[in-house]
């Protein structure tokens, strides 16, 4: 079952070279995931296509207005019914593993990029069901948030990857980062691949790989085991 995002976004460029290359591009070409991105200022009444205004009481930077984002979800919403309207936005729940895997079973979601100092609070109230962050920074806007989650999200749809099982071995999926990996030549700069590695026992080869996993993740990562 193929999953439909479409983003809505006043810097549609931004969007394109990342999605548009290897595996996204891939997904795209099989069909298994379909993105379209909107204009929005194409929505916008008006000579100069207006999409901001400055903020009720006062204050450095402009805000997105309501009447050009519910335009155009207005008009997505009246051609299917979406699962989730998400807004991206350095004030959302901080996007992870299990969310992308969440996103990733649906079929259909809006993403709108926020510009500015963000979008009238009415949007959010009236529209929006999932609010995202990508990490604690801020970006100049949505575009490359949208295309984090696109890509976290696309790569996890059945099919995408050509080795099926390739997904769930990645850092995070099993809640531990990814052991270290290694491939030819077996011996570089007097530096030797583990010789369990080359030992062709698999089961031995499952126990160093978790063991390395688990190393690496309380090394590193220690937040990881304590959250479960
Ligand atoms: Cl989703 N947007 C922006 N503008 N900045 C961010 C972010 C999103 N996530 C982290 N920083």
């Amino acid at each position: 079952m193929a999953l439909r995002i479409d983003i809505i976004t006043v810097l549609p460029e931004l969007l394109e070279s990342p999605l548009s290359h290897s595996i996204m591009q891939r997904a795209r070409d099989k069909n298994l995931l379909h993105v379209e991105t909107h204009q929005l200022r194409d929505y916008a009444l008006g000579e100069r296509r207006q999409v901001d205004d400055y903020q009720y009481g006062g204050g450095a930077g402009m805000v997105m207005t309501c009447e050009p984002l519910a335009e155009c979800i207005d008009h997505l919403q009246s051609q299917r019914d979406y699962d989730e309207i998400i807004y991206v936005t350095p004030d959302g729940n901080r996007f992870d593993q299990k969310i992308a895997n969440r996103f990733s079973l649906t079929q259909n979601l809006i993403i709108i990029c926020g510009h500015y100092k963000g979008i009238d609070e009415r949007i959010r109230q009236t529209y929006v069901t999932q609010e995202i962050s990508i990490g604690d920074y801020v970006l100049s806007g949505g575009e490359l948030a949208a295309a984090v989650i696109v890509d976290a999200v696309g790569r996890l749809l059945p099919g995408v990857l050509g080795d099926s099982t390739s997904a769930l071995t990645d850092s995070h999926q099993d809640g531990l980062l990814a052991p270290p990996v290694y491939t030819r030549p077996a011996v570089w700069r007097d530096q030797e691949v583990p010789a369990v590695l080359q030992s062709g026992n698999f089961k031995l080869i499952e126990e160093w790989r978790t063991k390395q996993a688990l190393k690496r993740t309380q090394e590193r990562r220690p937040d990881l085991l304590e959250d479960g």
